[in-house]
């Protein structure tokens, strides 16, 4: 195959899911930058959202956070629905949120308190529903439970609290649906953190039952960790579920994905490959950024990383794989190594490019944006509304 088709194969597989809360004035625990395009509203988040996908072709849904954006929950699923069908866009991912209630200041599902313990867990099987009723596939689950102190929480008996919560989700999944569980070893929990790492949620996971993968935000390690082994390993397991995208250089930086380190985001992406390549199939995996930006404009952030998501996902679709198979099993270190760096070095654009042409979408969908004139509209009509809530020190 040539690279061109190698290229549209690949390209017309990976579909990118955008997030909601990236399209918000969002901050750090300093201080928000407000930016007079945010959005505010879902019927906002959802036109921004359908931007990026018409522009970009790779972009079918938007992951919700519940809180966020269906406050009402379940009664809100018809307001998305509707939302769905005027902006092209499905709802993705459905989030819980278990961080920002008051009474989880000493965790959720792993709050020492049977009363918070079941009112989490209420809030998990209304996403659920939530989820089933939207045709959502994945319930993506984060927990920011842990502890600022040692010897301040039971770590054992909090782990029994959370293996238990787990499986009365997965009890409560209809039989499409999955529930994704994240890892994050540190923030805001700055002691211990009850999913720490990989190896935590893939246990729980277990634990929970058949229908519980295991989310690699890519954010989420230890410095110098090499994501693209736990990558390797989940998928032998059979119980990676997929990404959140993002870039780091200290510790959970919401960069943008590839930003910082590109080889690392191609070694993860070959590993994929290489797993489809020997099975015949590709792994089903949910592809979603993560990424709130401060200082950048939200949509052009957006359309930059799936940009850059298909430009590296190209790069290891062109790794020789018949020529690497045999340079690892014959212990050729170099021309083994080459196989990955001279795909790596390939300038993919063109071929994103060409695949974007063919498809009828903008070949430079940055530019495109740029031209559009979205961007001048929005600030014109969400200006006044999001500047009015800067409350301080101009
Ligand atoms: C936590 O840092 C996280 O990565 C989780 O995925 C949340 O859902 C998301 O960020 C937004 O707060
Ligand atoms: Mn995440």
């Amino acid at each position: 195959m040539s690279h061109e088709q190698i290229a549209a194969a690949a390209l017309d597989q990976l579909a990118i899911e955008l997030p909601s809360w990236g399209f918000a004035n969002t901050g750090t625990r300093f201080g928000k930058f407000l930016q007079a395009a945010a959005a505010t509203t879902l019927e906002e988040k959802f036109a921004d959202a359908a931007q990026v996908h018409a522009l970009t072709g790779a972009c079918p849904t938007l992951a919700l956070h519940v809180l966020w954006d269906l406050p009402g929950g379940v009664a809100d699923v018809a307001r998305v629905q509707a939302l769905e069908a005027r902006h092209g866009v499905r709802a993705g991912s459905i989030n819980p949120n278990l961080f920002q209630g008051q009474r989880y200041k000493h965790g959720s599902v792993g709050n020492p308190d049977p009363a918070i313990r079941a009112e989490a867990l209420a809030h998990l099987r209304e996403s659920v529903d939530i989820a089933r009723q939207l045709g959502s596939r994945d319930l993506s689950l984060w927990f920011a439970d842990g502890s600022n102190y040692p010897g301040t929480q039971h770590i054992r008996q909090r782990k029994h609290w959370f293996a238990e919560a787990l499986s009365m989700v997965h009890e409560r999944l209809g039989p499409g649906q999955r529930m994704l569980v994240e890892y994050k070893p540190f923030e805001p929990a700055f002691y211990h953190t009850d999913i720490a790492d990989w190896g935590m949620a893939l246990l729980l996971a277990r634990e929970a039952g058949p229908q519980a993968h295991v989310l690699v935000d890519t954010g989420h390690h230890y410095q110098s960790q090499n994501i693209e082994q736990i990558v390797a390993w989940l998928l032998d397991e059979q119980r990676l579920g997929g990404f959140h995208f993002n870039d780091r250089r200290y510790a959970d930086d919401d960069l943008t994905l590839g930003s910082i380190d590109p080889y690392q985001v191609f070694r993860i992406f070959h590993e994929i490959q290489q797993f489809a390549w020997e099975r015949g199939a590709a792994p089903d995996l949910a592809y979603m950024v993560d990424q709130s930006h401060n200082l950048k404009g939200k949509i052009e952030a957006m359309i930059q990383t799936v940009r850059t998501a298909q430009e590296l996902w190209v790069k290891a679709a062109l790794v020789d794989r018949e020529a690497l198979a045999g340079h690892q099993a014959a212990c050729r270190l170099v021309e083994a190594e080459r196989c990955l760096t001279d795909a790596f070095a390939t300038d993919t654009r063109p071929l994103v490019t060409a695949w974007a042409t063919a498809r009828g979408l903008p070949p430079d969908p940055f530019v495109a944006f740029r031209e559009s004139g979205y961007l001048e509209t929005i600030t014109r009509e969400r200006g006044d509304r999001n500047l009015a809530s800067v409350t301080s020190y101009a």
